[in-house]
C-alpha cells in the first residue's frame, strides 16, 4: 500500500537495538551447529515457538540463552552482518547499537572476541552499504556494580570505538542508583551515557537515570506519562525517548498497539523516535515498528515524517550530518 512504500522510502535511524537480539532462529541454529553447541528445542520451528513472553523477564531468559552459542570473532561477525544487510533493505543508514559484553565474558568469551567481530561488520557495513554507526556498550543491571566496574576497564583498551555506556536487562528491583559511580566513572572516561529506564520500572528510575546517570537518551520512557512534572521535564530539555512498540506488545508494556502512547508522546512535545529492540525475538525490524503504530494509531505522513525526524535529531551524528537528514 502506499503508506508501506511511504514508511520504507523514507531514511531512518536505529537508536535502541541489542545486537544479541537481532540472532535470527536460522542463523542460530547454523552456528550452533558450526560450534558444536546445543540448543534447547529441536527445530527453528520449535523455537519461534518459545516466543511468547508475559513480562521483561521470560524474554531475557530465552534471549541469553541464545547468545549463548555465539563463541568466535566470526559469530559476532555474523551476527551483525546479518542485521546490517536485512536494514539496509530497510533504509536504515544510521544505527546506534548495544552489545552486551557480560553476557559473553560471563560465560568465558573475552571482551576482545565479542567486540572486534561486532566492530569489523560496522566497518564493513559502513564501505559497502553505507550505513553510519555508533556502538553502545551496555551493563547488564542484574549483575552487581564490581561486575560492571570491570567491564569498564574492559572497554578502556577500545574507548575509540565505544561512543556510550548503557543500561539494560530486569529493570524491577535494579535501579540506576546501583550504578551512579560506575556511570561517573565512564563519563570521567568520556563517555556518552544512556538507560533502560520506565519500561516495566516506575518513573522514578526516569528521575534517577537523569539525575544520577546524566543520560543523554531514554530507552524505552513509557512510565514518563505516570508524572506531569517528569513528562514536563523531559519536553523542555528534548530529552530523547527511544521508544520500541513492537517489543512493548510482545513483553506487554501494553496489551495492544492500539493502546501504544507514541502518539500521545509527540503530541505532548515529547523527542519519541521509533526503535525495534530484538527484532529476531519481536516479530519485526524497524519498518514493521513503523508499521505497525501508523495501522494502530491512524497515523498521518506528517506524524511518520515527525519520527524519522526525530531519529536524527536524537543521534549522535554531527550537526552537519543532521541537518542533512531533517
Ligand atoms: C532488552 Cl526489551 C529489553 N529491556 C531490557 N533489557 C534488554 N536487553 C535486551 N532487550
Ligand atoms: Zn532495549
Amino acid at each position: 500500500t502506499s503508506i508501506e512504500k511511504f514508511i520504507e522510502g523514507i531514511p531512518k535511524a536505529e537508536l535502541h537495538l541489542h545486537i544479541e537480539g537481532t540472532f535470527e532462529p536460522e542463523l542460530m541454529f547454523e552456528i550452533a551447529k558450526r560450534n558444536n553447541k546445543t540448543i534447547k528445542y529441536s527445530s527453528v520451528e520449535e523455537l519461534k515457538e518459545a516466543y511468547s513472553f508475559n513480562n521483561l523477564q521470560e524474554f531475557l531468559d530465552i534471549y541469553y540463552a541464545g547468545a549463548n552459542v555465539l563463541i568466535e570473532e566470526q559469530d559476532f561477525y555474523d551476527l551483525t552482518w546479518a542485521y546490517l544487510t536485512k536494514v539496509h533493505q530497510q533504509n536504515v543508514v544510521h544505527v546506534e547499537i548495544f552489545f552486551d559484553p557480560q553476557t559473553h565474558t560471563d560465560r568465558g568469551v573475552s571482551f576482545d572476541t565479542v567486540i572486534k567481530g561486532i566492530y569489523r561488520a560496522l566497518e564493513d557495513g559502513e564501505e559497502q552499504l553505507g550505513i553510519s554507526f555508533k556502538l553502545i556498550m551496555s551493563f547488564l543491571r542484574h549483575l552487581d556494580e564490581a561486575s560492571a566496574f570491570k567491564t569498564l576497564e574492559q572497554a578502556l583498551p577500545f574507548k575509540k570505538w565505544i561512543s556510550a555506556v548503557g543500561l539494560d536487562s530486569s529493570e524491577v528491583g535494579n535501579p540506576p542508583s546501583k550504578f551512579e559511580r560506575v556511570f561517573a566513572k565512564a563519563r570521567e572516561e568520556g563517555f556518552i551515557t544512556v538507560a533502560h529506564a520506565g519500561e516495566e520500572g516506575p518513573s522514578e528510575y526516569i528521575w534517577e537515570a537523569l539525575d544520577l546517570l546524566k543520560v543523554t537518551r531514554i530507552d524505552h520512557g513509557n512510565r514518563c506519562l505516570d508524572d506531569d512534572s517528569l513528562v514536563k521535564q523531559l519536553v523542555e530539555i528534548q530529552m530523547p525517548l527511544t521508544v520500541c512498540p513492537l517489543s512493548n506488545l510482545e513483553l506487554k508494556v501494553v496489551t495492544n498497539l492500539k493502546d501504544h502512547p507514541i502518539a500521545k508522546m509527540l503530541d505532548l512535545g515529547l523527542l519519541a523516535t521509533v526503535n525495534s529492540d530484538d527484532p529476531a525475538y519481536f516479530g519485526g525490524y524497524m519498518n514493521e515498528n513503523y508499521l505497525g503504530i501508523t495501522r494502530a494509531l491512524n497515523l498521518s505522513k506528517h506524524q511518520i515524517t515527525e519520527l524519522a525526524k526525530n531519529s536524527f535529531k536524537a543521534s549522535w551524528l554531527s550537526d552537519q550530518k543532521k541537518r542533512d537528514m531533517i
